[in-house]
């Protein structure tokens, strides 16, 4: 396991054309998901800074942003579906993530696709890992604002989403919990990443 100064972090650029994204000797990660589910959030949890812009109106982050944590991980924020349009009309989902496996598939360590912990998986979300089952790399559901229900709760919409990913999608994947205000969760994802980071 790789340690990692999470805090040693920085904002890297913003694409809106595939073809323009840099990839260093990092382990990198794709972080996906609806508008509003709160990825630009995430990375502000792991960076302890507001690092990345948030906000209550869907639709935030509207082009591919890339950050640094320190020397070692590259996370690639993408425009949420539902709302957010990627800024260049020629960028589709599908068409960034082929692009970016076949450059760069090996340094890829996982998909980690977020869905709200208070809903069942969207039409896009279903869409979307079923998508994602003709790649090899890991699955990791990033289950998030878990502060906004109850313990009780949480495990039931575990178990549940967890029925749902697998009617759509047959490889292996993990579910992790998480939210900005619990650091315990903070640091499980941390542990994670660290684990996949070398
Ligand atoms: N209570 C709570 N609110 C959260 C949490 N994570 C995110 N939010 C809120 O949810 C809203 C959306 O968060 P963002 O991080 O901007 O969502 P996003 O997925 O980046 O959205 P797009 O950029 O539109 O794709 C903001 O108001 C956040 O403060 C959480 O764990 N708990
Ligand atoms: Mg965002």
């Amino acid at each position: 396991m790789t340690k990692i100064n999470f805090s040693n972090a920085k904002f890297l650029g913003a694409y809106v054309d595939k073809e323009a994204i840099l990839h260093l000797d990092h382990a990198e990660f794709i972080l996906m998901g609806r508008s509003n589910v709160g990825k630009s959030s995430l990375i502000n949890s792991l960076t302890r800074k507001q690092i990345a812009k948030t906000s209550s109106t869907p639709g935030k982050t509207e082009t591919i942003n890339h950050y640094e944590i320190d020397d070692k991980i590259s996370i690639f924020d993408l425009p949420g579906y539902g709302f957010a349009k990627f800024k260049s009309k020629r960028l589709a989902w599908s068409d960034f993530i082929d692009q970016f496996i076949e450059e760069n598939g090996s340094k890829l360590r996982a998909f980690l696709l977020l869905i709200d912990s208070r809903h069942d998986l969207s039409e896009e979300d279903v869409v979307m890992i079923d998508y994602l089952k003709k790649f090899s790399s890991p699955l990791v559901v990033i289950f998030t604002k878990v502060d906004k229900i109850k313990s009780f709760e949480l495990k039931k919409n575990i178990e549940s989403l967890s029925e749902q990913i697998k009617q759509v999608y047959i490889n292996h994947f993990v579910i992790l919990p998480f939210s900005t205000k619990l650091s315990e969760y903070c640091k499980n994802l941390e542990k994670m990443m660290g684990i996949w980071a070398k």
